[in-house]
């Protein structure tokens, strides 16, 4: 089954809005499984230390090595992908997501203060990953987001096995504009195409709409996006 471990320093926010909707029903079902690890469950002081000051000197706390690298013995012994959650990884991708889905789960680091002693990162293996470019407080909100990116690809979790938001990304473009009843909303008509009942119609009007929303939105993805054999 797929597996998800997060080590955190805040194991009670978790399964958090992964225990809702139709990623809840899966875990309930066990359709996949969810451990989280309380790292301070590692510290061996009195008080229950997971931080200490940087070497060096400068802002803020750094989490110690030793209790993070027992953490990561104990959590995981098997072969899945040890991620760290963190601003300098690299950004995470669809396909990164789905390579994620189709393997036997992952082990994910949360990582909280200023960051993480670097030797921990080299001893035990782990890959950095970013959720975005702009700043999170640690990384419990990214392992979510990156769990449920995850999950809700396994087969039996959603309803329909692809989704039209997969099928674009899939195509590297935005998804096309919705509609539904009532076909008059504050005086905004629903597009006539789409009351037409001319399926191939409808289909190249909400292509070109794809397209329009890329090139304008999103120009990065226009110009890569993947082009047929
Ligand atoms: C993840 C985190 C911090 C260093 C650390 C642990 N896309 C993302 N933005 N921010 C994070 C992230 C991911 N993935 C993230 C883990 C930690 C941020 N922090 C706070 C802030 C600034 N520099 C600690």
């Amino acid at each position: 089954m797929w597996r998800a471990s997060v080590l955190t320093i805040l194991p009670d926010v978790f399964p958090g809005p992964l225990g809702a909707s139709l990623a809840g029903k899966a875990l309930t079902s066990g359709a996949w499984a969810l451990d989280v690890v309380d790292i301070r469950d590692f510290a061996t002081d009195r008080h229950r230390s997971v931080d200490d000051t940087p070497a060096g000197g400068g802002p803020g706390m750094v989490m110690r090595p030793d209790v993070l690298g027992r953490a990561i013995d104990a959590a995981a012994t098997d072969k899945r992908p040890r991620l760290l959650l963190s601003p300098r990884g690299a950004p995470l991708t669809q396909e990164r997501v789905e390579t994620l889905a189709h393997g036997p789960g992952l082990v994910l680091v949360c990582g909280r203060f200023e960051g993480i002693d670097e030797r921990v990162i080299a001893a035990r293996g782990l890959e950095e990953v970013s959720i975005g470019d702009y700043v999170l407080s640690g990384g419990e909100i990214a392992a979510m987001a990156l769990i449920d990116a995850c999950v809700r690809l396994l087969p039996g979790v959603m309803g329909a096995p692809a989704s039209s938001a997969e099928e674009s990304f899939a195509e590297g473009l935005l998804e096309y504009p919705h509609y539904t009843r009532p076909q008059l909303w504050e005086g905004r008509p629903i597009p006539e195409v789409l009351l037409s009942g001319d399926h191939a119609k409808i289909a190249a009007w909400r292509r070109s709409e794809a397209e329009r929303l890329t090139r304008e939105r999103r120009p990065d993805l226009w110009a890569s996006r993947p082009r047929g054999a």
